[in-house]
């Protein structure tokens, strides 16, 4: 669809979420909905005539049926979320007024807004840049202080300017390339490549230090997503809920209890972890659990970090062993669980083949070993400091990998510079450069990758 068809229309969706609750809103956003709202509402005055930022008491009357009282909120472009006008319904919150007041206003022309079309349109109306856009999501879904910490910073626009220096410094020397092979009578002097090199290494540096913390930056938006594994009746689902401190997994002594990956969140000093318990891994002919087997081995290739768990009440046996081949490779640590029964299997024969600072001895019953799990796990991804909201500049992997392009495209650069190739050489690089940055704010993003990113968000936002 044409850019600006899409921006022509009114769009509207209910903005709370479904279900009872005090007020419930429905937002409307595009040229003429403060029109379209006026045909449904019916108060002291028109909703024309009211000055922007207000709220109007009245009623929304659909076919000459009174929907519900509400207080509505006007707000006139170019100063809202859209930058086009907004009219915000607040109405009861009960989920059939919600609709039927949605449904009132579709009769009366809107169109249903896609999942982030409200943020879509600020976007595309310039009033924020992708990464601003991206970090709305980001507030929404924030587990913890820290991650929205990093999220407020990145929807200020912290990341959008550290990008855009970088762009008019590229910019900048794409120019001053520019101006020379204008004249092409003169040669580029030595103190010209000189001056080049320079600013290339002074972007590269600036593009170095975001990357290293992007590890850093996408486990504080996204959360670490730890597995615990092993093999049946070890205390995986024990150690699920000793971490949450609540009776959240169903805990038996009969092997195969957890048939389905069940998942948490815990917050970790600021850092949002993401547990997920799985079913215990072993050769079964019960076809559900084979397929919670599966489900454990998906999710312990795809984690962060994986919590292997040993029982040290009885000997260490071939699932075991299948289990630590599987995970090789991985972010691991190694429990031993269960170390308050008769010792079967001791820390003293694991160190013989897991390197010392990834086993821990543990007891979930007697509760031992659960301050240094969370130490060993903070050592493992933020070298035991603390952790700043301004690490988490880099926000996502999307992020990641377009400033990862873009560092190969200065490193390309620096090497074209270095081995005084002709200039237009020089300015292709840095024009990949420029485009890989331009990537992460959107200003030259493609519509594919802005689609995507839009539907990730809810509806009415
Ligand atoms: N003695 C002792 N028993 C424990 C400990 N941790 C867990 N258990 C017991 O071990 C049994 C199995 O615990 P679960 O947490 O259900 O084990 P699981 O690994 O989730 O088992 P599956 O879901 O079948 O794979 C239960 O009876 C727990 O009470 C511990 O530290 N010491
Ligand atoms: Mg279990």
């Amino acid at each position: 669809m044409n850019r600006l068809n899409q921006l022509d229309d009114s769009i509207a969706a209910i903005s709370t979420p479904l279900g009872m609750g005090g007020i419930g809103i429905v937002r409307v956003s595009g040229q003429g909905c403060i029109e379209l709202v006026d045909r449904l509402f019916s108060g002291k005055s028109s909703l024309l005539a009211k000055k922007t930022h207000t709220l109007s008491y009245g009623k929304i009357i659909h076919h000459g049926e009174v929907i519900d009282e509400v207080l509505v909120s006007v707000m006139k472009s170019p100063h809202t979320y859209t930058k086009d006008d907004i009219v915000e319904i607040n109405c009861h919150g009960g989920s059939l007024v919600t609709r039927r007041i949605l449904e009132a206003v579709l009769n009366e022309g809107a169109r249903l807004a896609e999942p982030g079309e409200f943020t879509k349109r600020a976007f595309l109306n310039g009033r924020m840049d992708l990464t601003q856009a991206e970090a709305v999501i980001d507030i929404i879904h924030a587990h913890t202080d820290l991650s929205r910490q990093a999220a407020v910073n990145q929807l200020e626009g912290r990341l959008k300017s550290a990008v855009r220096s970088m762009r008019q410094e590229i910019l900048d020397m794409i120019a001053a390339i520019e101006a020379v092979i204008d004249y092409p009578e003169h040669d580029v002097e030595e103190e010209t490549y000189g001056n080049m090199e320079q600013a290339a290494l002074k972007i590269l540096a600036q593009m170095e230090k975001l990357l290293q913390n992007a590890d850093r930056g996408k486990i504080i938006r996204e959360g670490l997503e730890t597995v615990i594994v092993g093999k049946p009746n070890v205390g995986k689902s024990s150690l699920l809920n000793w971490l949450l401190e609540e009776e959240r997994a169903i805990v038996t002594d009969i092997p195969g209890t957890t048939r389905d990956t069940v998942e948490e969140y815990i917050n970790i000093d600021g850092i949002p972890v993401k547990i997920v318990d799985t079913a215990g891994i072993r050769e079964t002919g019960d076809l559900v659990e084979k397929m919670g087997v599966e489900k454990s081995k998906a999710y312990a290739e795809k984690a962060d970090l994986v919590l292997m768990m040993l029982d040290g009440s009885r000997p260490l046996d071939e699932e075991d062993k299948d289990i630590l081949s599987f995970i090789q490779g991985k972010k691991t640590l190694i429990l031993l669980n269960k170390t308050d029964l008769a010792p079967r299997l001791s820390m003293e024969e694991l160190e013989k083949f897991i390197p010392k600072k990834q086993l821990l001895s543990v007891s979930i019953k007697e509760n031992r070993g659960f301050d240094e799990l969370i130490q060993s796990l903070k050592e493992l991804f933020f070298s035991g400091e603390g952790v700043k909201a301004e690490d988490g500049l880099l926000g996502n992997t999307r992020h990641k990998n377009a400033l990862f392009q873009a560092k190969e495209a200065m490193e390309q650069c620096l090497v074209t510079i270095r081995t005084r190739m002709p200039e237009d050489f020089i300015s292709l690089d840095l024009q990949d450069a420029n485009r890989a940055l331009g990537e992460i704010t959107g200003d030259v993003a493609d519509e594919e990758i802005i689609d995507r990113i839009f539907t990730k968000f809810c509806l009415g936002k």
